[in-house]
């Protein structure tokens, strides 16, 4: 008889932006292929899932996409059996009836808040803690994080041997880049900007133009592109145009799929990202970066940008510290940046050994999906 595949459900609602889906479906499809488990993936947005999966028909109650069930989460719940492991990703509101399917379940399910990623030092103590109860069934926080005693970030299991092996190689590089209609000039460095909406952009793109050493700034379609016409003084813009100003060629790309979008971040020299889970790839991706946080009411996302700068910058020299530091900082206060940019410039070097170092200590850590695994083996 063939073995019955445990089966885990995950919930998302795409509050906005692709955060939310994209951290969902990364793990929801590392769980199925590395795991072997039963996984649905429950989707309040279809529309938003489709920008990160073009294969989604998004008129499509129930479909498969690489070995997940797809289910669209309508507002109207219709009644269904609950799975072994339930998880709520960032604390959206399960339906009540499945919550009542869930306290029906001879055993109860184990059911889990897959909460947002940061690097505060008080997530180690939160992580894996009971929270709320509904009937029988009990609740438990997991937390993702940077230090030993959360759980960890996402990484599929030999992400970093891939990452390698095509950063190592020019010619899969240029035909990626080809495939995008990407060709960058010789000896230009090539960036990638991926952010919110951000007053501070004219500066960094004034001083990039005026360097001595050729930039090409890949811009994926989305939010920044109004700051990006602003300084162009262009209206319209959209994916394939390109524009050049003195050293600097800025290039507007699609929005691609997950996995090339990682491999935008593997050729680029320097990564701008956003949110979260951009944020992590351009982790994996060995290469310096620059992270646009998700804003928070009250500034409580400057706590969260500190205490990562805090860690990732412990090992660097106290003038690279500070260059970066000074850059991110300013980035997210939408203050000018070129003086910040010249700055960490100049220890680029240092800073580009640090990427790679820093992201063999994070691989050290059990990746999200598999620790996920692991807090069920252990409660069950
Ligand atoms: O889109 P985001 O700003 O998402 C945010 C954050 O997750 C934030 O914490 C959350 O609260 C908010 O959403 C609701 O940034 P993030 O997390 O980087 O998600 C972007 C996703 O889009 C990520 O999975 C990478 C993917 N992506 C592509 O697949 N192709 C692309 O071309 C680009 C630029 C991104």
């Amino acid at each position: 008889m063939p073995e019955l595949k445990t089966r885990w459900d995950i919930f998302c609602t795409v509050v906005d932006n692709f955060g939310d889906i994209g951290v969902t479906w990364r793990l929801a499809r590392q769980l199925v292929a590395e795991h072997s488990l039963a996984v649905r993936l429950w989707v309040d947005d279809l529309r938003a899932f489709e920008r990160l999966c073009p294969d989604i028909d998004i008129n499509a109650v129930q479909q498969w996409q690489e070995g997940v069930e797809v289910r669209q989460w309508p507002t109207d719940w219709v009644s269904t059996d609950a799975a072994e492991v339930v998880i709520a990703a960032f604390a959206c509101q399960l339906p009540s009836a499945y919550m009542d399917a869930m306290a029906a379940r001879e055993k109860p399910p184990l059911w889990m808040n897959l909460d947002y990623l940061s690097a505060e030092d008080w997530v180690i103590g939160c992580h894996g803690l009971p929270s709320v109860k509904y009937k029988s069934v009990q609740k438990f926080f997991f937390f993702p994080g940077f230090q030993p005693g959360t759980g960890g970030l996402l990484r599929e299991r030999g992400l970093l041997e891939r990452r390698r092996h095509f950063q190592q190689g020019r010619e899969a590089q240029e035909k990626f880049l080809q495939g995008l209609e990407i060709y960058p000039a010789q000896g230009a460095q090539l960036i990638s900007l991926f952010a919110y909406e951000n007053a501070g952009l004219a500066s960094w793109l004034d001083v990039m133009s005026a360097e001595s050493m050729p930039t090409h700034l890949l811009v994926p379609e989305g939010r920044i592109l109004g700051d990006v016409e602003r300084w162009l003084g262009v209206v319209g813009l959209a994916a394939g145009d390109v524009h050049v100003r003195g050293a600097l060629t800025v290039q507007v790309l699609p929005f691609v799929r997950q996995d090339q979008y990682d491999q935008l971040l593997w050729s680029c020299d320097f990564n701008a990202v956003r949110g979260e889970d951009s944020f992590v790839r351009a982790q994996w991706a060995g290469r310096p970066l620059l992270w646009h946080i998700y804003r928070q009411d009250e500034d409580i996302h400057l706590d969260k940008l500190e205490a990562f700068l805090t860690l990732y910058t412990k090992s660097l020299s106290v003038p690279a510290a500070e260059a970066i530091g000074g850059l991110w900082r300013a980035w997210n206060s939408a203050q000018p940046v070129s003086d910040h940019w010249l700055a960490t410039r100049k220890h680029w070097p240092e800073l580009q050994k640090h990427a790679e170092a820093w992201c063999l200590e994070q691989a050290l850590q059990a990746d999200l999906a598999a620790a996920l695994v692991q807090f069920y083996e252990s409660w069950i």
